[in-house]
């Protein structure tokens, strides 16, 4: 079987880069390698709409008589910014480059078509039949495959990408390939780890808040406890994380039997600590649940350590039947493999636990906040779902290594928000 890492990697050159539009798309695409095939029909007759509703990217969905793609682009800047932030389109080279390697080490991914590189364009399944899971969140529908297909994802993904598995010169090139992806890691360590505990412009949170946002950044612990965890996102090359995986990176078709859940969206993907994905997920299911009350806010909750546990249960199983890499050699371990094993899973949650609360924090007090919060009305309403959830926040950042584990962290969410 060919592995994917054996093909040429290398960043294109984006000469000719224009930024699609809906009246040029048909034309434009239809030149491209499957394109006229799959849609059929004269591209003229196609139906084009952009559906980008993102912080970065165009996503445009073509139809035409025999078939209908996705066709993502990566513009030149930040799409809710605007041309003032400039970023490169090599993202979409990196995005592709992930969503090959994880649909080889993990599947649960949009099959992809076709990557134009030097449009910065990757043309895949549309999945217009599945819907964000975190608008299906907030309007309560129950996705109850969710947590775990996606914790057997992070395992796959993040196991097979890491020195557990690969050949420690193949593990190394790959991280050096994906060192490349800087600019979009640059984004996160700001938005995460710096701007929300500085007097940043680019801060965003509801007026009423300064007093709690005051708070955090007048509690040194909070302060050193993020650092360090800054500290660990930017040394730790342990995998190929998603970089991005929020419950917005997730799409679902329908929730009930046969449900599908698929992970989009790897354009932040880098070697960076296992834990930051499932922390990333955690916290975007802590926030679904400060958002909600009762029984939503319970069910909200408990996908997290369902998550968790579905990702421990299949990194052991990987770890026991899988590791065909130089780390953890069983010739070394011997019978102590399962004490490596126990350690390793207890480190990755305890990162878990503290990235999940800088997650949270990030989305609260910084740019790019989640629509669960900030779709309630009013702003005192909203507000008195924010304070607890800053604070959970704070505790997680603060005592990750005191919780140590998910379920810990999950109780603290119950105590703190309410449930
Ligand atoms: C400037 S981009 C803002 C955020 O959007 C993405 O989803 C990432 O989470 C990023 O931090
Ligand atoms: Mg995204």
């Amino acid at each position: 079987m060919t592995d994917v890492r054996d093909g040429d990697w290398a960043e294109p050159d984006h000469a000719g880069y224009a930024p699609l539009e809906e009246g040029t798309a048909a034309a434009r695409l239809a030149a491209l390698p499957g394109v006229a095939g799959r849609l059929g029909g004269d591209p003229g007759e196609w139906e084009v709409r952009e559906v980008g509703d993102g912080n970065l990217n165009l996503v445009f969905i073509l139809r035409g008589p025999e078939g209908s793609l996705c066709a993502k682009q990566a513009l030149p800047y930040v799409r809710i910014v605007g041309e003032g932030w400039p970023l490169p389109v090599s993202r979409a080279f990196y995005e592709g480059a992930a969503l090959a390697r994880q649909a080889q080490d993990a599947g649960a991914v949009p099959e992809v078509f076709h990557v134009e590189h030097a449009q910065a364009l990757i043309l895949m399944e549309d999945l217009s039949s599945h819907r964000v899971w975190r608008g299906a969140l907030i309007e309560g529908a129950r996705h109850e495959s969710a947590a775990p297909v996606l914790g057997r994802f992070m395992a796959e993904a993040l196991f097979r990408s890491s020195d557990l598995s690969l050949a420690p010169e193949v593990r190394k090139r790959e991280a050096a390939l994906f060192a490349g992806n800087g600019a979009l890691c640059r984004i996160s360590e700001d938005l995460i780890f710096t701007d929300p505990y500085t007097d940043h412009p680019m801060n965003d949170f509801t007026p009423g808040l300064e007093p709690d946002v005051a708070g955090m950044r007048a509690d040194a612990a909070w302060r050193v406890a993020v650092q360090e965890l800054k500290w660990l996102f930017t040394t730790h090359g342990e995998a190929l994380l998603h970089g991005d995986l929020h419950t917005g990176s997730v799409m679902v078709s329908p929730a009930g039997p046969g449900e599908d859940v698929r992970v989009i969206d790897p354009e932040f993907a880098f070697y960076g600590p296992m834990g930051f994905d499932v922390g990333a997920l955690m916290a975007n299911l802590f926030l679904s649940g400060a958002s909600k009350e009762g029984e939503g806010r319970a069910w909200s909750l408990a996908q997290a350590p369902r998550a968790w546990d579905a990702f421990a249960a299949r990194f052991a199983e990987l770890w026991r039947s899988e590791r065909r890499g130089e780390a953890h050699v069983e010739r070394v371990l011997g019978e102590a493999s399962e004490d490596a094993l126990a350690a390793m899973l207890a480190r990755i949650e305890r990162d878990a636990v503290g990235f999940a609360g800088a997650k949270m924090a990030r989305r609260i007090v910084g740019l790019a906040g989640v629509a669960d919060l900030q779709s309630i009305e009013p702003a005192e309403a909203r507000l008195a779902k924010e304070r607890p959830a800053l604070r959970l926040a704070g505790h997680l950042v603060k005592e990750a290594g005191a919780l140590g584990s998910v379920a810990a962290a999950t109780e603290a969410a119950r105590d703190v928000l309410g449930a």
